[in-house]
């Protein structure tokens, strides 16, 4: 054999020597933050590996260093299903909502007088992810999805440095680990100088920075992205031992190796959690990553099971969000943008500002009824605010700072967009475009909502592709997403055939659907999935919801007269009747519904009112809940009421449940009623 092909012994031995000590460096840089060797020294260990393996590229393993980078971009991401779901977190604005979740857990576990150890952590604002290790080499990386569903982003995440491919120590033989990726503000504020170099855009925050780079199709894009890890959690484990603590699960993820976030910390009652959200608070703007707030989680992982979760939100935690960031600007414009409904939403252009970890140059003005009553003006000094995801507001004019002869802001008599006449009808505050699927806004925001996951779900059809569509008058109503071929599509940016061929292929399989994603997809204004379900159960095919009027509509759970006009006003519009039979003709098709026979559901019969401030989930997540379970939910309460569930600081609805003798419960015994799925008292 030759000199190239075979493998000297000493070969083999200096490329798992390198390894190693790559291994042992990252480890050292990432986690223990306290690295040996120069960045040079490393690359040079780096390089020798790398010329290694090209001399024999048999001996290249997966969880090699040099392989963190794969090959070709990816053409869609494929669906993970979570073996354990992944939860998202309640969160509290108030140190009451912190006392009121630290009375509860206490309450709960039946300790009202002891002290609970709560394993505090800073709340990163980035993406959550789930990573999974077999026998200590990271097979697989998805995304949270909808916490049932994610996306694999397994290429993405092995280049990211701070995770490693390969697992120190003695870990499980299975071990999903969770947390978040984010993007240091370092690397943030260097990437997007550079960005602006090239003259391309830039990001407007770390965030969307992170969740962008993950969810990058060529991982050689993410892998140039200064993209970092904490992980926090756990998923699906076998073997190993299980830890008792959550303080505990942190230090076992770091001695294999994760990285886990310094700040974390044992705090005792709810006295040491807000003096840590007060620490943290003022360290904040220290530390080199963005967080929006702390977690608190019970410490004990007994007491944790034994508190278990709420729709997705485990019992045992709470995020304690930072309040919202105020800073001074002045605005230079107020102009108009047009949303899926129509809606002409007045945007004030401001001053650059940096506030809430990003850089802000619009906020909304909400409407013109809130321009009028903070009389904002063009030249205004204004405070804006700005709080995690949510999108910057003007909050209040600054007195004494108006330049002379500014002039109060106008509501254009014309769409921006298409031009149409803009209609504001008496009594709503909000402008709208009456130019419906010829405003190209409009078209496009339908479109991404009818294409959306949870209404007739086109697997590919993305933003970027409905922005084309759109712009070059491909599709002018959703319908005509029906008429679109792989000829056209192919044609498209960033489009090649394989993915033109499988986005028909998507859009073909969406024909088939069900009258409540149908009914969602439409974007009725106010119908949620929630009212979307009620009404096909209700009306059991659209001909009868499209002959309904007002008053039959409000016969529906939990829809009330503003609903019900918006629902009827749709139909009544012949563009809309005339979009569903256009989608009828392209062979979009749904079963009816046999509206399910109440009397034979667990709450069958009931009606319930809610009243007052729930704690563990919001009024509309509770109605929905009863709802499913064939329960009516009014909104006052009348001799037919069967049960009035109040929350905290209930009012006149719970005075005249008293009054009438109707049966009051409270959240407790709601959560019951849900959970076991049975009446009250049953
Ligand atoms: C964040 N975002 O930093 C959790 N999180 O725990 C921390 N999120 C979490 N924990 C359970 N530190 C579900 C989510």
């Amino acid at each position: 054999m030759s000199e190239a092909g075979a493998v000297s012994e000493a070969t083999r031995r200096r490329i798992g020597e390198l390894r190693t000590a790559i291994a042992l460096h990252d480890y050292r840089y990432h986690v223990l933050d306290d690295p040996e060797i120069s960045d040079a020294d490393y690359d040079l260990l780096m390089r020798e590996l790398r010329t290694l393996e090209a001399g024999h590229p048999e001996l290249i393993t997966a969880d090699s260093p040099t392989q963190r980078v794969g090959a070709a971009p990816l053409e869609t991401f494929a669906v993970v299903e979570h073996q354990v779901p992944m939860l998202s977190l309640e969160n509290a604005f108030s140190e009451d909502e912190v006392r009121s979740f630290e009375r509860r857990v206490r309450e709960r576990l039946g300790t009202p007088d002891e002290d609970i150890e709560y394993a505090a952590e800073p709340k990163l604002d980035g993406l959550a992810i789930s990573i999974t290790y077999r026998d200590g080499v990271l097979v697989r990386a998805a995304t949270r999805g909808d916490g049932t569903r994610g996306e694999d982003v397994t290429a993405n995440v092995r280049a990211i440095r701070a995770v490693p491919l390969r697992l120190r120590g003695q870990p499980p033989a299975l071990l999903e680990v969770r947390g978040e990726v984010f993007m240091p503000l370092a690397g943030f504020a260097r990437m997007n100088a550079a960005a602006l170099e090239r003259g391309e855009k830039t990001f407007v925050n770390p965030r969307n920075a992170a969740a962008g780079a993950v969810r990058q199709l060529d991982p050689r894009v993410s892998a140039s992205r200064p993209l970092d890890v904490f992980l926090y959690g756990l998923g699906a484990v076998e073997g190993g031992v299980p830890p008792t603590r959550q303080s505990e699960l942190l230090a076992q993820l770091r001695s294999y190796g994760l990285r886990t976030c310094p700040e974390a910390q044992v705090v005792r009652g709810v006295a040491g959690c807000l003096g840590y959200f007060a620490r943290l608070g003022a360290a904040r703007t220290r530390l080199p990553y963005q967080i929006d707030g702390v977690v608190y989680k019970v410490d004990r992982r007994d007491w944790q099971e034994q508190l278990g979760f709420v729709s997705r939100a485990p019992r045992w935690a709470l995020a304690h969000k930072f309040p919202a960031d105020e800073a001074e600007t002045v605005i230079r414009a107020v102009e108009f943008q047009a949303g899926r409904t129509g809606a002409v939403t007045p945007v004030a252009r401001l001053e650059p500002v940096f506030v809430g970890g990003v850089t802000v140059s619009n906020a909304t003005l909400h409407n013109m009824d809130e321009v009028a009553r903070k009389d904002v003006r063009v030249g205004d000094t204004v405070v804006v605010r700005r709080a995690g995801d949510v999108i910057p507001e003007v909050v209040r004019v600054v007195p004494g700072r108006r330049p002379a002869g500014a002039q109060p802001v106008q509501l254009p008599s014309h769409c921006p967009v298409c031009g149409s006449p803009v209609a504001r009808e008496e009594g709503e505050a909000i402008a709208r475009c009456t130019g419906g699927f010829r405003c190209t806004a409009q078209r496009r925001e339908a479109l991404k909502h009818l294409a959306g996951r949870r209404a007739l779900d086109i697997d590919g059809l993305g933003d970027r592709i409905i922005d084309q569509l759109v712009e070059h008058d491909l599709v002018r109503t959703p319908a005509e997403l029906y008429t679109l071929d792989v000829a056209t599509l192919a044609k498209l940016d960033r489009m090649g055939e394989k993915s033109a061929r499988n986005l028909v292929a998507a859009i073909d399989a969406s024909r088939k659907t069900t009258l409540p994603r149908l009914l969602f997809a439409l974007g009725i204004r106010d119908v949620g999935e929630s009212t979307a379900l009620a009404l096909a159960q209700h009306f059991g095919d659209i001909e009868a919801l499209m002959e309904a009027d007002e008053l039959q509509v409000r016969q529906v759970p939990d829809v009330g007269p503003v609903v019900a006009a918006h629902v009827v006003r749709y139909f009544a519009d012949p563009a809309n009747r005339e979009l569903i039979a256009a989608l009828r003709a392209h062979g979009v098709g749904w079963q009816p519904m046999a509206a399910p026979r109440a009397a034979e559901m667990p709450l069958g019969g009931l009606t319930f009112v809610l009243t007052g401030k729930l704690t563990h989930m919001t009024r509309e997540a509770a109605s929905e809940a009863l709802l499913a379970l064939g329960a009516k939910v009014a909104g006052s309460v009348s001799k037919k009421t069967n049960y009035v569930v109040a929350g905290e600081e209930a009012g006149s609805k719970l005075d005249k449940a008293r009054s009438l003798g109707v049966p009051v419960i409270d959240e407790a015994a709601l959560i019951a009623v849900l959970e076991k799925k049975e009446r009250p008292g049953a």
